[in-house]
């Protein structure tokens, strides 16, 4: 049965020939994969790369035998783990093309992103690997300096690729100049470090989502006035996660529409150079031309030698392309424009679905497993359209992640109240300002790590100014599969210390809808976190309800002894923490908002406990445990106080429980913690009596 579900079945019996003819490289490049293959795919080629340079040593031809398997083996790879999917289908030839053309890793590439990288790292010996991607201990699904020398700048992030090369370029000049100088004195000391090559080449590969982030542009500013030798490729598939929005995307269909003029204008050059006063003439005319069509004119005019649009998937361009312009000195910009999807039937016709893959499961007679209560973000969605509808004033705004965000209803219903402002999370924030400033009640929903980028805009237009801006906090605490890069470990942090704005915690997602609307209804800066993922199952109002701002919850009273503790709970460890009250009979609070504090209900508890526990998803330093703290301590209590919450480390990619395992922020982990606090303070007393 296994065998008949697997591998590359042909869209019709009949082309099966055709496929196989395919399958032995005489039509390499035309193959379209139509599903998932389930066991290992045949990928001689492919099985002789452990590293580029083997690959380097193969012709020519043999390059799109190799990008077909190395296709092939994602497809396989990636239905075995589940992980990002499109992007790295559409950057297939790409990246053969890139090690192949490049000394990697002393050439240096550098990823933006990182979630289209699963080729290079088939390619840069982890192919077997692959099959560990995202899980614990596992490959990560994005690049990784400590994974490999050939991952040479760590991302998940987006549009840092550019700046990170321009650094590696600058540096490479810098060792160049003083190996050259350190040379005449010491004959024996030529390059600057043991084996190192000081005129290595820099490529950034940006996709045109990520060229809209204003970061980008900043670095090719940078680049351009520094004249430095690097090389952009602007991988142009007209996609972000959703399809890519802003007059950049429009610009960049154009350049490709355009490309029936490109040819034109090549080939009349040839026959004009040869008549001087036409030559000048239709210069002067192309000037003018290209303001409206010309390809990178934008690009040209910041300095960059452009060269493009080329097709994205046609090696042999790619190749050649690529080793002209590694000879060529100075910042130069390659637009290659790709199908994100690649080769790959399904994905193709559906990109924004298959941005990211499940784990393919084996076909089981399981029974089907019951429905899961609805994810945090289809909550939040469902009370923007609710909240919308009794409120005009409402506007939504998302950097890029309106299905992340759970904002596809609202997008729909609401098409004229919502924003997608591309990749550009420090223009989402301002822009909300500006509409506050306007008496508009706009909503930023972003994930809680990607709103570290947007922080000045935070404090500086929104908060500073009173102004009234909700910001409707998705991500928050540990991530998962996709890791430190992704985690909402700090926003608690550097929420805390603003002045004025409130914070909310929901630690259900009934709460998480009703303090939502109770965040939007206060008139200033306001924040909800939540978390990634499925709710915990509690009936959710349909009402729109607020409740008292700064006010927590009694949710379980303990037993009163010489050991009596209480969990103040900030968020999504609440039901954990029942489970280890009950345990222990100790008490439980949810507290519900890290700022304001609940000052009445702390001091009450602190009277009647021995031990107080602060419970949090989020980085212990500085987070809501340390408010309680800072309480207390102004307050003249002396209550020990266990503070649980992420440690002063990264976490890792793994399984969400997994994860909360390892942190101990599960329900025995937190058992154990408390136990070993009260064991410690017994054991304390006598040696204090002493
Ligand atoms: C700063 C930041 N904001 C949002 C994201 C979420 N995100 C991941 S991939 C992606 C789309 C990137 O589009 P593009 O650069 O064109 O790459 P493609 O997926 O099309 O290959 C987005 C918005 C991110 N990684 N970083």
């Amino acid at each position: 049965m296994l065998q008949d579900a697997c591998i590359w079945r042909p869209e019709k019996p009949r082309e099966l020939a055709a496929e196989r003819i395919c399958r032995q490289a005489q039509r390499p490049d035309n193959c379209m994969f139509n599903e998932i293959p389930l066991l290992r795919p045949d990928t001689p080629l492919l099985d002789s790369i452990d590293s580029p340079i083997q690959l380097r040593d193969l012709d020519e031809e043999q390059l799109p035998i190799l990008a077909n398997q190395l296709r092939e083996y994602m497809l396989y790879s990636v239905g075995k783990t589940g992980g990002h999917f499109g992007a790295g289908l559409g950057v297939v030839e790409l990246t053969v093309a890139l090690h192949y053309i490049y000394q990697t890793p002393d050439d240096r590439l550098v990823w933006d992103v990182g979630h289209q990288t699963y080729p290079h790292k088939i390619l840069t010996g982890r192919r077997d690997a692959m099959l560990s991607i995202r899980q614990l201990d596992g490959l990560a699904g994005f690049p990784k300096r400590e994974e490999s020398p050939f991952d040479t700048f760590g991302v998940g992030h987006s549009s840092t690729s550019i700046s990170a090369a321009l650094g590696m370029a600058l540096a490479a000049e810098q060792q160049s100049r003083t190996s050259e100088s350190a040379a005449p004195q010491d004959e024996t000391k030529g390059e600057s470090k043991e084996g190192e090559n000081t005129t290595r080449k820099t490529v950034a590969i940006i996709g045109d989502g990520a060229m809209t982030a204003g970061m980008a542009f900043e670095a090719l500013n940078h680049a351009a006035h520094t004249e430095t030798d690097m090389l952009v490729i602007l991988n142009d598939n007209n996609m972000s996660i959703s399809r890519n929005v802003g007059g950049l995307a429009t610009y960049f269909s154009r350049i490709w529409a355009s490309k029936l003029y490109n040819q034109m204008r090549e080939g009349s050059k040839k026959v004009l150079s040869k008549i001087p006063q036409a030559w000048e003439f239709a210069r002067r005319t192309e000037e003018h031309m290209k303001g409206m069509v010309s390809p990178g004119t934008l690009f040209e005019e910041l300095g960059f030698n452009y060269v493009g649009p080329i097709d994205g998937h046609d090696l042999p361009r790619l190749v050649h392309d690529l080793r002209n312009l590694r000879d060529i000195k100075g910042p130069k910009l390659l637009h290659i424009v790709t199908q994100k999807g690649k080769g790959f039937g399904p994905a193709e016709l559906d990109p924004v679905g298959y941005h990211a893959l499940n784990k393919i499961e084996a076909p089981s007679n399981k029974p089907a497993a019951a429905p899961k209560p609805p994810k945090y973000q289809d909550v939040f969605g469902q009370w923007l359209c609710d909240a919308a509808a009794q409120d005009e004033k409402l506007i939504a705004i998302t950097p890029a992640m309106s299905e992340g965000s759970g904002m596809l209803n609202f997008s729909e219903q609401y098409p004229e109240r919502f924003y997608d402002v591309a990749i550009a999370e420090q223009h989402a924030v301002t822009l909300a300002a500006g509409m506050a400033c306007e008496g508009q009640k706009p909503i930023v929903a972003i994930y809680s790590t990607f709103l570290q980028r947007a922080y000045d805009q935070l404090i500086h237009d929104v908060a500073l100014q009173n102004l009234d801006v909700t910001f409707a906090i998705d991500r928050a605490g540990l991530v998962g599969e996709d890791g430190p890069t992704h985690a909402g470990s700090f926003d608690l942090t550097f929420l805390r210390c603003i002045p004025k704005i409130i914070i909310a915690t929901p630690s259900d997602e009934n709460e998480c809808r009703t303090l939502l609307h109770t965040a939007y209804q206060y008139n200033g800066a306001a924040a909800v976190r939540y978390p990634r993922g499925n709710g915990v199952g509690v009936a959710i109002e349909t009402s729109l309800r607020t409740v008292a701002i700064g006010k927590g919850q009694v949710k379980r009273q303990g037993l009163k002894n010489d050991n009596s503790v209480v969990i103040f709970n900030f968020g999504t460890r609440l039901k954990a923490a029942m489970e280890v009250a009950e345990q222990l009979d100790i008490t439980v609070c949810d507290m519900r908002w890290v700022k304001p504090l609940d000052q009445q209900l702390i001091i009450s508890m602190a009277e009647q406990h021995q031990l107080i526990i602060t419970l949090e998803e989020n980085a212990i330093a500085g987070g809501a445990g340390s408010g309680v703290m800072e309480y207390l301590q102004q307050q003249g209590f002396s209550t020990p106080v266990l503070q649980l919450g992420l440690g002063d480390h990264y976490v890792n990619h793994g399984k969400p429980e997994q994860l909360l395992e390892s942190e101990q922020l599960d329900s025995k982990g937190i058992l154990n913690s408390i136990k070993m606090k009260l064991a410690q303070l017994q054991a304390n007393k006598p040696r204090n009596l002493a």
